[in-house]
């Protein structure tokens, strides 16, 4: 008797867990996959933008990180953080700074997987690498 009791008991919370399971399941799916998808596409495009966005520093005399690799769309932002101009120069002429002064940016978006190696125009030793990889 005390058996049945408690397999009763046990089969009817299952019964009640399965229910409730059943119905935050159902629930969550029908009122959140819409949101659940512009959410996920929301947090795609932020983490694609914080990717889309690589900065590399000119620290004395030295591109730092010397190489980068980034995703195709990628926009890279050169800051020269010495307190002497120094240029961005692609080798292959795919893209070319101005005299970057203190604190001077300079901006160019990679689309095309490749290697671009670049250099400092007024000091050719300074050289640096964008790999752009999908
Ligand atoms: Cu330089």
């Amino acid at each position: 008797m005390k058996k049945m009791v408690s397999l009763d008991f046990k089969w009817s919370g299952l019964a009640l867990v399965s229910i409730v399971a059943g119905l935050t399941l159902s629930g969550a799916s029908a009122s959140s996959s819409p949101r659940g998808g512009a959410g996920a596409a929301q947090s795609a495009v932020a983490g694609a933008s914080m990717e889309a966005a690589t900065q590399v520093k000119i620290d004395n005399f030295a591109f730092t990180p010397g190489a980068v690799t980034v995703k195709p769309g990628t926009q890279v932002t050169w800051v020269n953080h010495d307190d002497i101009p120094h240029t961005v120069d692609s080798t292959e002429g795919k893209f070319k700074s101005a005299a970057l002064d203190t604190d001077d940016k300079f901006q160019f978006r990679f689309t095309e997987p490749g290697e671009y190696p670049f250099y400092c125009r007024m000091h050719p030793k300074m050289t640096g690498k964008i790999i752009v990889q999908p």
